[in-house]
């Protein structure tokens, strides 16, 4: 998939498989030659008709419906046509295998919306929101992605854009004359619009930092000694008998996985086998899958038995789990031990006594999960958002500290800093971006997208 190639595509736009209806779409200069070609028809723009389509051989391949959308008004900004047949998957491939005879290539995954933001449709943080609405697990996620569709996330970006060019405007000018010292109303009003833009930064990192965790969630290992609970806590979470549960040593062997919907933020997590030294082959293998998965997940939730207390859950988990990997500590089986249901915080790590048979103190532990995701509740601006956002969020914060660090007295550095700032916010939106991420970010749509 290149920028420059212009040929004309074609895709089915609709799900593979059999359904009453399949839209195939083509894009492109030849797209109204083919379709007339196809059809033997002058297609009205923007009218639905009904025509049959034609092989070029002129046997009848299907019955169906004609609409035209000329450029730049249609959704690629190039002549866009949409063909609605009966949906299956001969048809369909009869269809394409046409329009490839008539000229038109195969789409690439993405294509069409690449070729929207190449001809400036949709800035990229709009194309994002495109597949993230496609892909959306839950409604909050779509509603998140329809608000960075409709281009307040780029209307928010473009917003401390402004800011900072204000800010530059206002320093390039005192740079001119580097004898002058600033007077102290200047500095008053650089330092007080820095830190307006600073605050406008705030609310959309929070804003983008909810739309990543609706996005993209968190993985969460269930891990600890025979017998603790995980299985049952796993059940507990899932809302049915996901997982075997016994009162014997050992029960789990293989890794069971379930994907938690919790108010809308994915959770996917996974059950393993209790970590002990065993000469049973089985269960030394149940134990070698259970370290393999503690190494996949972004978080592991040690769990271990209240009666055994908090510091031989603590060791046990330092012994098990690497240095850098993060872990919530879970006393289980509150219910047997004098205790009430909480959360501490100890020595910097969070620690919740709850009980999976009885549920007690497990609300807690779901408010967790959903914090370390990066869910905080609900809030008016939630835009979907990626990583390579909140990356370039980040960058754009040091970059504004370090301005603010040089303002009073290096205003060249502090200029320097803004220009480094609006760098990466136009990352964001796509003004500038490499091809390579351009690739990869449309290689992950579906195709006919
Ligand atoms: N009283 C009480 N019993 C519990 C609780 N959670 C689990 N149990 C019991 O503890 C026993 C072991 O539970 P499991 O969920 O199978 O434990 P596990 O950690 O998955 O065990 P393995 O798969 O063998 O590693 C079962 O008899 C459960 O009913 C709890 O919160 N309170
Ligand atoms: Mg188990």
């Amino acid at each position: 998939m290149t920028a420059t190639d212009r040929q004309t595509i074609a895709a089915v736009a609709t799900a593979p498989g059999t359904g009453a209806v399949a839209i195939v779409r083509l894009s492109g200069g030849q797209a109204l030659a083919i379709a007339k070609r196809l059809t033997g028809i002058d297609p009205v723009p923007r009218f639905a008709e009904i025509c049959s389509f034609r092989d070029a051989a002129g046997r009848r391949i299907d019955r169906g419906l004609l609409l035209c959308f000329p450029g730049p008004h249609s959704y690629t900004g190039e002549d866009v046509v949409e063909l609605h047949v009966h949906g299956g998957p001969v048809l369909c491939d009869w269809l394409m295998k046409t329009l490839n005879d008539f000229g038109a290539r195969a789409a690439e995954p993405g294509e069409f919306t690449l070729r929207a933001f190449l001809n400036d449709k949709l800035d990229l943080t709009q194309a994002e929101a495109v597949a993230d609405l496609v892909d959306s697990r839950s409604r909050r996620a779509a509603r998140a992605a329809l608000r960075s569709l409709s281009g307040r996330f780029s209307e928010e970006v473009a917003t401390l854009q402004e800011g900072l060019t204000e800010l530059r405007v206002i320093l390039e000018a005192w740079l001119d004359f580097p004898d002058e010292e600033l007077d102290p109303a200047t500095r008053h009003e650089l330092a007080g619009r820095l830190a307006a833009v600073q605050a406008n930064l705030e609310t959309l990192t929070a804003g983008a930092t909810r739309g990543a965790a609706l996005r993209d969630g968190l993985s969460v290992a269930i891990a600890g000694p025979p017998n603790a609970g995980k299985s049952s806590l796993l059940n507990r979470l899932a809302g049915y008998d996901a997982a075997i549960v016994t009162d014997i040593p050992g029960t789990t062997r293989d890794a069971l996985r379930e994907r938690l919907s919790l108010d809308g933020v994915p959770v996917d997590i996974v059950d393993t086998a209790g970590l002990r030294a065993s000469a049973d082959p089985v269960e030394r293998e149940g134990v070698r899958r259970a370290q393999r998965e503690l190494g996949r997940a972004d978080h592991t939730l040690w769990l271990g038995d209240i009666r055994e207390g908090l510091d031989a859950a603590l060791s046990a988990a330092s012994a098990e789990l690497g240095a850098d990997q993060p872990f919530t500590v879970i006393l289980n089986k509150v219910d047997l031990s004098a205790d009430a249901a909480g959360g501490i915080e100890h020595a910097g790590r969070t620690v919740i006594r709850l009980s999976a048979l009885t549920g007690a103190g497990v609300e807690l532990l779901i408010e967790h999960l959903k914090s370390l995701a990066g869910w905080s509740g609900e809030a008016p601006g939630t835009f979907s958002a990626r990583r390579r956002h909140l990356d370039a969020l980040e960058r754009v914060r040091e970059a504004l500290e370090r301005a603010g660090t040089h303002l009073p007295g290096a205003l060249e550095l502090a200029a320097e800093e803004l220009r480094a700032a609006q760098t990466a916010l136009s990352e964001i939106t796509g003004e500038l971006t490499s091809d390579d991420l351009l690739g990869e970010i449309f290689s992950s749509f579906c195709i006919g997208k």
